[in-house]
């Protein structure tokens, strides 16, 4: 697969550049060749092959990226189950102050070391699923100290577990219950303390806002997003998941590098993300748990040339799933996005999503070598046979790191 220079909108999401027979060469964790197996023997031949894979014809595809999680957290909120199935909505739920702000208590209480492994725990199942590189927000902390203290989380997960863990601060996730009623205040907070201390101490690479009725507006977000390009953050926002209110407009407007859900975005804002060149983050774990009526529409998307990527945006309250496979089949049956567009979307279109396509997303010459091998004959493969893990092996730098579906310890 072919990544070219920005990420594939149209009917280029579709193009995948699919090898009968492949072949992938490393050398010092990055791809030498990549293609026919033929071709690939002769790009390297005269250098000693330490270490032969055999893939036995099954399908091979770059490793999964996802874009989008609330990785690291404190707790969980299985209780919201029968509240939801009593009719309780999302937004109900944090309004009357659980929710996210339940999963902020849980965190706050929690150790440093305590949110370490759990959030381990979840990059292991990420990994046995396929992903290689996972993007991880803060935003159940909403004070400067309980924010840095899920950020040095994502970064000692970094800096130990083999996925790489792309790190995002989004402590405009909710107006935490002492700023009740005061929500500028809270965005003053964020914006004046918060997001220099955090570039300061270089602990997140993007910004995030949750732009909804009820938490955060448009005109909330555009300062706190403003203030955070001016200090050198890459931009993503949460828009229009539950109603309408200009966050794809707003996401073409600032030059954000993706946004989010979209469930409810305009054509208009959609026609301002294409131009503008921001990706759509789809989020199909999330509406399909949440028992929504209407999912994001991605058909429309990848016709107007919008970009479209994936992700599970695992957290604890709309979308407890680590499965990068189960949103493969989600996307296919509730997007009506083929196999083709899906792993495009999870690979070389994930990667633009957190600015990383230089180095992952495809199996081109001079990547890392991130891989999966899975015992599956074929793409379509995936999401067909659902609900299950079809993970064999993976590949991260060149290492294998997932060996017969379980993880070797790094
Ligand atoms: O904990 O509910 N949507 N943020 C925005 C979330 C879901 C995470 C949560
Ligand atoms: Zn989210």
């Amino acid at each position: 697969m072919r990544g070219g220079p920005g990420p594939r909108s149209g009917a280029s999401m579709a193009e995948i550049g699919a090898v009968a027979g492949g072949a992938v060469a490393i050398g010092d964790g990055l791809i030498l060749a990549a293609g026919r197996e033929e071709d690939v023997r002769d790009q390297i031949a005269g250098r000693a092959i330490l270490q032969e894979l055999d893939a036995q014809g099954r399908l091979v595809t770059p490793g999964l990226i996802d874009p989008h999680t609330h990785l690291v957290h404190g707790g969980s909120r299985e209780h919201e189950l029968a509240l939801k199935l009593r009719g309780v909505t999302y937004l109900e739920i944090l309004a009357q102050g659980g929710g996210i702000l339940s999963t902020v208590e849980m965190t706050r209480a929690a150790t440093e070391d305590e949110l370490y492994v759990k959030a381990k725990k979840s990059l292991d199942t990420m990994l046995l699923y396929g992903a290689t590189t996972v993007e991880a927000k803060s935003g159940y902390g909403l004070t400067l100290e309980d924010e840095l203290k899920q950020l040095r989380v994502a970064k000692r997960l970094q800096e130990t577990h083999a996925v790489d863990v792309v790190s995002t601060f989004m402590g405009a996730h909710a107006v935490p219950t002492e700023y009740k009623e005061r929500a500028d205040a809270y965005v003053s907070t964020v914006i004046d303390t918060m997001l220099p201390e955090i570039k300061r101490l270089g602990l997140a690479e993007f910004c995030d806002v949750f732009c909804e009725h009820g938490v955060f507006t448009v005109e909330q977000s555009r300062a706190i997003l403003r203030a955070a390009r001016t200090l050198g953050f890459g931009l993503k926002i949460h828009a229009d998941e539950i109603e309408s209110m200009g966050g794809a407009e707003l996401a073409a407007e600032l030059g954000c590098i993706s946004a989010e859900h979209l469930l409810a975005a305009t054509d208009e804002g959609l026609n301002a993300m294409a131009r503008a060149g921001v990706v759509a983050v789809c989020l199909p774990a999330t509406s399909f748990n949440l028992r929504v009526a209407n999912h994001a529409r991605a058909r429309a998307m990848i016709e107007m040339g919008v970009s479209v990527a994936l992700s599970t945006d695992y957290n604890p309250g709309s979308s407890p799933t680590e499965s990068l496979q189960l949103v493969m089949t989600l996307a296919c049956l509730h997007l009506r996005m083929t196999p083709e567009e899906v792993i495009t979307a999870l690979t070389i279109n994930a990667a633009h999503a957190i600015g990383r396509a230089d180095q992952i997303g495809s199996l081109e010459v001079g990547k890392q070598a991130d891989l999966v091998l899975y015992h599956a004959p074929n793409l379509a493969y995936l999401p067909y046979h659902f609900g299950i893990n079809h993970v064999d092996t993976v590949v991260k730098k060149g290492r294998i790191v997932v060996t017969d579906g379980k993880v070797v310890p790094f």
